[in-house]
């Protein structure tokens, strides 16, 4: 008789995804750091420059955990990294990979819970200059070597200035298909320049240093990576849909 042989299993998408993200990061010497997914308004919000009447403080937005609002599900890891700040000295250089909780209606397109990994570099005379470079590296590393990148100004409470990455369209090679909506560039994150009132609220020498920050979503890089149609196939554990990813 033929031995019976077992499935094999396979890493999630997302594992791979964002071991990918820390393994890319962690060869520029980016440790990582981890915190708690049940925060406070401080770590959250106001250490990262969120005015009071910020909208990301609203109700629906942000899953509250206690009714004076004081206690909440992390809506970015940047909150880990603020811990790194208040206990470590300069030069920091970190990612925080983790879930992430917003209350957003359930669509193709975005989900309640979703994975980030985000970036902190801190030291003296840090530039755009360096940010832009090591983002250049990661979007090359990610998606292949002939991988272009544009930055387009933006606005973040937390970064000043701010601007949104994207690649060239991965599918296309930037021609114009369905994926990028005809335009050849694809966003894949955001960054900045972390804003001196962030430096200082959590007690670093914004005299002294620089710091650039960025922030990414790991369902959209590994949505872009293996070009999956709705966000909602990475929670459901269809092993239809697992089944796909065995080498990966
Ligand atoms: C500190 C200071 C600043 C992290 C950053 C972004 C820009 C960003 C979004 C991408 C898609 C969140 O998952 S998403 O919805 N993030 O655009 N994040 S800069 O900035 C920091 C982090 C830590 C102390």
């Amino acid at each position: 008789m033929p031995a019976n042989h077992d499935d094999i299993g396979a890493r999630h998408p997302l594992s791979a995804t964002r071991n990918e993200i820390i393994d890319i990061f962690s060869r520029l010497g980016f440790v990582i750091s981890e915190g708690p997914e049940i925060e406070d308004d401080w770590h959250v919000f106001s250490a990262l420059n969120f005015p009071k009447d910020h909208p990301a403080r609203d109700m629906q937005d942000t899953f509250f955990i206690t009714e004076d609002r004081e206690l909440l599900l992390r809506t970015h890891t940047s909150s880990v990294q603020v811990r790194v700040m208040q206990n470590e000295k300069p030069p920091i250089r970190t990612i925080s990979p983790g879930r992430v909780f917003r209350n957003e209606a359930i669509s193709a397109r975005s989900h309640c819970i979703f994975h980030q990994v985000e970036g902190l570099y801190i030291d003296e005379n840090v530039s755009f200059a360096d940010l832009k470079q090591t983002l250049l590296f990661f979007a090359k590393e990610m998606f292949g070597e002939k991988t272009k990148i544009r930055l387009r100004p933006s606005y973040f409470p937390f970064t000043e200035p701010s601007a949104e990455m994207d690649i060239s369209c991965n599918l296309c090679g930037g021609k114009g298909c369905n994926m990028c909506k005809y335009t050849g560039w694809v966003e894949i994150m955001g960054c900045g320049m972390v804003d001196p009132n962030v430096l200082e609220s959590c007690g670093i020498d914004n005299k002294k240093y620089t710091g650039y920050a960025f922030g990414m979503g790991v369902e959209r890089i590994a949505i872009l990576k293996y070009q999956i149609k709705d966000i909602r196939l990475f929670f459901e554990n269809d092993i239809r849909f697992l089944k796909q990813f065995t080498s990966a």
